[in-house]
């Protein structure tokens, strides 16, 4: 490989299927990027990744891009729209024997959860429906990050955001977004965490084996949005679900088990005081009556799981 040619050129020429170097646009201890990071590691690059506006769009900058295979830019309510026109595309490629089997190309949607749960649910919906290809990969760091930390579907209740600055936090709850997923029937769903990379793994094994609309949501951990310190990023996905606050599950032909129980469960206060955003629940002073509520919300989830 010539030193001579431009760096996307030498980078494409390389032989490994893995992901590139970390991005330089990305925050330190990125949690959003350690999963993709993993998850990229075991899919391999014969994929098309179709991604909605968000941080991880700073991975590829026209013409670099850290990733083996092709990436194919959205609007944010559009990621699961572009991922059916590639398979389309793909399908007829295959039909005219343009592309050998062993030649297709897995359809990824990669988006945050300001896209995953809310501006492109529509699409999402109705790709499901469909029975379109594919896998749809959230990284969820609990708010519109790439702009600011607004609040978004997924931001948990009592949590500070640049847009929920009061005593109160954010006055809203956390959708669940397996849920709505699960109750479509998808062939596939699962929570994952980079903090728990077997559990990620075996996950990803099982999704990209399969075929149909597909869900991976992986808790993304932000100290950005967040304000914790980089250094904190394992302790704080760690904690995300040994207190239970992200059960790590999967869903498959027709039941939902749970594949790490946390036992015994670590209070949420010890999750909640590693992060600014919850700091208004111990300071100036204790706010206990939030702290139990978040505390009871949690143990109402893991009452019956077995
Ligand atoms: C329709 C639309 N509204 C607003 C924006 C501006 N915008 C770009 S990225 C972004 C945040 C996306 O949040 P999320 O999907 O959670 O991804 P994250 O930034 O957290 O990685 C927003 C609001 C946009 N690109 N398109
Ligand atoms: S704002 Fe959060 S999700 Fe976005 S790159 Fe930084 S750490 Fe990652
Ligand atoms: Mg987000």
């Amino acid at each position: 490989m010539s030193d001579t040619l431009p760096l996307y050129q030498r980078m494409t020429d390389l032989p490994s299927t893995h992901l590139l170097g970390g991005g330089t646009a990305m925050c330190a201890g990125c949690g959003g990027l350690q999963a993709l990071h993993q998850i990229y590691d075991v899919m391999g690059g014969k994929t098309v990744i179709v991604n909605a506006a968000g941080c991880m769009t700073l991975l590829s900058v026209y013409p670099f891009t850290p990733f083996r295979g092709s990436w194919l830019y959205t609007a944010m309510a559009s990621a699961p729209a572009g991922a059916q026109g590639v398979r389309d595309a793909l399908d007829i490629l295959r039909e005219k024997g343009r592309l050998a089997p062993e030649e297709d190309l897995g359809v990824v949607t990669l988006t945050g959860d300001g896209a995953a749960y809310g501006m492109g649910l529509s699409a999402t919906s109705a790709a499901i429906d469909r029975g379109l290809d594919f896998l749809y990969l959230c990284y969820d760091n609990e708010g519109y990050g790439n702009t600011g930390q607004q609040t978004s579907p997924a931001t948990p209740h009592g949590a500070h955001t640049s847009t929920a600055t009061g005593t109160e936090g954010n006055v809203g709850f956390k959708k669940d977004l397996f849920a709505l997923w699960v109750a479509n029937r998808p062939a596939y769903a699962a929570t994952v965490i980079g903090t728990e990379p077997l559990d990620l793994a075996r996950k990803i094994e099982t999704a990209t084996r399969l075929q149909g609309p597909r869900l991976v949501l992986a808790l993304a951990p932000c100290p950005t949005g967040w304000d914790f310190e980089p250094a904190q990023a394992s302790e704080v996905g760690r904690l995300a679900w040994r207190t239970g606050c992200f059960p790590l599950k999967e869903y498959r032909d027709g039941r939902v088990v749970h594949t790490k129980v946390p036992r015994p469960r670590a209070p949420v206060e010890e999750y909640l005081k590693l992060q600014g955003r919850f700091r208004h629940l111990f300071e100036p002073e204790r706010r206990q009556d939030l702290i139990d509520e978040i505390q009871a919300r949690v143990d109402a989830y893991w009452e019956g799981v077995a």
